[in-house]
């Protein structure tokens, strides 16, 4: 038996929550067109008993940190980077490849690595090309793997090759499981992933969600979050006119929540401003961000 942690590393919206996704077979990721969605690791399992165990860790896209929380999601970089079996570098097919270069040697990796290029579907002339002609030589590349993450264009062939650099040893994690994390978890970002899509500019970078009440009551679970941001005004923006921006967050988590949870859920969303969250030690831990 094979197992192993495979931890997924890139710049943001290289396409990594999307690649966890596609692996597992279920939405354990948030995803968006915006940079900087995911802010936690993220760790799934993807098991067939008697075979393998892949402990799969996606990780926020890495930046320079410009305050508390940014700092926050670099330290679950580097925890993801200490337990590594293998890394996953993830680029996307377009992207500037010397900037994503200065980003993976600056990792000082000490695990194979393999480097993945997503969104060939959507690649420039030449581009996939260009990255194998670029990604040759780099010393943190076993070897460079074509994906479509979106359409899940060569991930049986991805598997293939994770699983043959697996070491060999036990599960670590009950088979049953998908995960470690605990559903007010996903919950929270569920909520959170609808900031993104509904809202512009900085408002989902300026935003974060804090479940307070998860009650299942036999037929229906109660669920009570707030929505942080930092200003009256962002406020305003999020409960819109007659509340039908922060009606519509709701509708669209709700059905989200309920495919994940089974069940049907009655979910209340209250709205607070907390100025400068961002850099705030304790309510960057209150709202999990450790
Ligand atoms: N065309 C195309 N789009 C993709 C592909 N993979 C991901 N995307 C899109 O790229 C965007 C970013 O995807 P994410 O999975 O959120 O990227 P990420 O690397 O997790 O980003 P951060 O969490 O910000 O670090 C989304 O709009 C995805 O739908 C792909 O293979 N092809
Ligand atoms: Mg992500």
């Amino acid at each position: 038996m094979k197992a192993g942690f495979v931890n997924i590393f890139g710049k943001p919206n290289a396409g990594k929550s999307t690649l966890l996704n596609a692996l597992i077979g279920e939405k354990m990721a948030i995803v968006s067109p915006k940079v900087q969605t995911t802010r936690h690791r993220i760790k799934a399992f993807l098991n067939k008993p008697g075979e393998y165990q892949i402990i799969f860790s996606d990780t926020p896209g890495i930046i320079d940190p410009k305050y508390k929380l940014h700092q926050k999601m670099m330290d679950s970089v580097k925890g993801a980077l200490e337990d590594a079996d293998l890394a996953l570098l993830m680029v996307d097919a377009n992207d500037n490849f010397e900037e994503c270069d200065a980003i993976f040697a600056a990792l000082k990796l000490k695990v194979p690595a393999l480097l993945i290029l997503n969104k060939i579907d959507i690649a420039g002339n030449g581009k996939i090309a260009e990255a194998e002609a670029f990604f040759a030589n780099k010393s943190y590349c076993k070897q460079l793997v074509k994906i479509g993450a979106l359409q899940k264009l060569h991930l049986n062939k991805l598997l293939a090759v994770i699983v043959s650099m697996l070491p060999e040893g036990l599960p670590f994690y009950n088979e049953d499981d998908l995960s470690d994390l605990p559903t007010r978890f996903f919950v929270s970002e569920m909520i959170r992933e609808k900031i993104y899509e509904l809202f512009a500019d900085e408002i989902p970078y300026h935003s974060a969600v804090l479940v307070n009440e998860y009650k299942d009551k036999g037929n229906i679970i109660k669920i009570q979050a707030d929505i942080i941001v930092h200003r009256e005004t962002q406020k305003a923006i999020i409960i819109g006119e007659k509340g039908t921006m922060i009606r519509q967050i709701g509708i669209q988590a709700r059905k989200d929540i309920e495919a994940f949870v089974q069940k049907k859920i009655f979910l209340e969303l209250f709205v607070k401003v907390r100025p400068k969250w961002r850099d705030n030690d304790l309510q960057l831990k209150e709202y999990g961000y450790q």
